[in-house]
């Protein structure tokens, strides 16, 4: 039983008039709605690093979380996997993702990293198999350890790039091990502090050549996970090279991985380069490189990426509409790469945390799901271009007219297109009645 956890007992869903801070009011895992379960539609992942493996220090105090399990051993490894494991199954979550350097302490050197790494990866495949809790997906971590601040893939020393490469194997081996769904790349120090020093064309072509060695690897071990960048346009580095969706596209295109590797989208990433978070889902959408979520809110007024749980139904309600538009989850999941406050120390907090998150993701699921199913929404979209239904509309878009073929008809038939609404505050209000 779990000592941190003490007292506290598996959550379970009492429906939306209980007033127990320590059940589901939303989230109920079984409830079907478009065909499937709850937890299968949401694929709920706890992030091992905001949760886990992050102590609560800022830039002007220490930590406040203490957690018993902080510390560099693997004893304390250990006993970090014992309880993250007692909390999946306290608050039911059906997967987790991590990085490395979460869940083993760095060894003097590269082979004793991995070989502590691969440690924890038994305790955890046996865990795993005693919970039924999967892997959403694994990652390197390739930004925190000093040698990484000038980049991984795209650092100006080769040695690096070899260091990030061999850990990235390392990684990928572990995940395909755990059966992960995903593997993730994020690019934090991927990108530049100052142009003075960078040059530029050469370092995304390491990066792509990072990324093609990454595709090559899983094709020859098998591993049947999605590889997914995740896009984010600076913090920590003041420019990032993955800035946001479009810019991945365009990068996936230049080298050829596009039908290869898809994108994690993250709430407060999107914000941060300025876009809404259903903006960057339906973009990749657009493109067919929707992968996987990271739910996790910026803090408005401050501008900052908190990392906060989402606790806002309306604004993740149209994330899930586009996410369901496109077919919904297949390897993909909603990880809370979330962390509590500074000043939220206990156990019970981290519990309150996730299930606020899943809550809220839930009813915005099911609000999207009510949007698809009335249809009156996805039917103003059909009308608003049905005019490219037509015969001609459909030559021009299929290649079968020219400049000149169109201005002869323009003239011929004296076309004078007028002006249409396009019903903003009306659909605000139709949207406004499912959120
Ligand atoms: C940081 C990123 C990171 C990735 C995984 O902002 O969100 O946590 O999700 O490396
Ligand atoms: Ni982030
Ligand atoms: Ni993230």
């Amino acid at each position: 039983m779990s000592e941190f956890f003490k007292g506290i007992d598996k959550v379970k869903y009492e429906g939306p008039d209980s007033a127990n801070p320590l059940a589901f009011r939303h989230y109920d895992k079984d409830e079907i709605v478009l065909g499937k379960r709850m937890e299968d539609n949401l694929r709920f992942a706890v992030a091992y690093w905001h949760s886990f493996a992050s102590d609560s220090h800022d830039a002007f105090g220490p930590d406040t979380f203490k957690r018993p399990w902080f510390g560099d051993t693997m004893d304390d490894a250990k006993l970090k996997a014992d309880e993250a494991f007692n909390f999946f199954e306290i608050v039911g979550a059906p997967f987790f993702c991590f990085h490395d350097a979460d869940v083993r302490p760095e060894g003097e050197t590269y082979a004793k990293s991995v070989k502590r790494l691969n440690k924890i990866a038994d305790i955890f495949e046996e865990k795993m198999a005693a919970t039924g809790v999967k892997l959403l997906w694994g990652t390197a971590n390739l930004f925190s350890n000093p040698r990484f601040m000038s980049g991984a893939s795209t650092n100006p020393d080769p040695d690096v790039f070899a260091y990030s490469a061999a850990t990235i194997k390392a990684n990928m081996d572990v995940t395909k091990r755990l059966n992960g769904a995903n593997y993730v790349l994020w690019g934090g120090r991927e990108g530049y502090e100052t142009l003075l020093n960078t040059d530029l064309a050469r370092e995304l072509d390491q990066m792509g050549r990072m990324l093609s060695m990454v595709v090559d690897y899983k094709h020859k071990i098998g591993f049947d996970g999605t590889i997914l960048i995740e896009p984010k346009p600076q913090e920590p580095t003041k420019h990032q090279y993955d800035y946001d969706v479009g810019n991945v596209y365009g990068f996936l295109k230049k080298y050829g991985l596009e039908k290869d590797v898809k994108v994690n989208i993250e709430v407060g990433h999107a914000f941060l380069a300025k876009h809404t978070f259903e903006h960057e889902v339906a973009l990749a959408a657009a493109h067919g490189i929707f992968g996987s979520i990271d739910m996790n809110r910026n803090d408005i007024q401050s501008g900052w990426d908190t990392d906060q749980f989402p606790n806002n139904v309306p604004e993740v309600a149209m994330a899930y509409y586009y996410i369901l538009k496109a077919g919904g989850f297949v390897t993909g999941g909603t990880n809370f790469d979330s962390k509590v406050r500074r000043q939220s120390i206990d156990a019970a907090d981290l519990v309150y945390a996730h299930i606020g998150g899943m809550d809220t993701c839930a009813r915005a699921f099911k609000a999207a799901a009510a949007i698809i199913e009335d249809g009156s929404y996805d039917k103003f979209l059909d009308e608003r271009y049905a005019g490219w239904n037509g015969k001609e509309a459909q030559a021009m878009l299929k290649g079968e007219r020219t400049l000149e073929d169109i201005a002869k008809r323009v003239e011929e038939e004296e076309i004078d297109p007028k002006p249409r609404s396009g019903r903003q505050e009306y659909l605000e209000n139709l949207i406004n009645r499912f959120v």
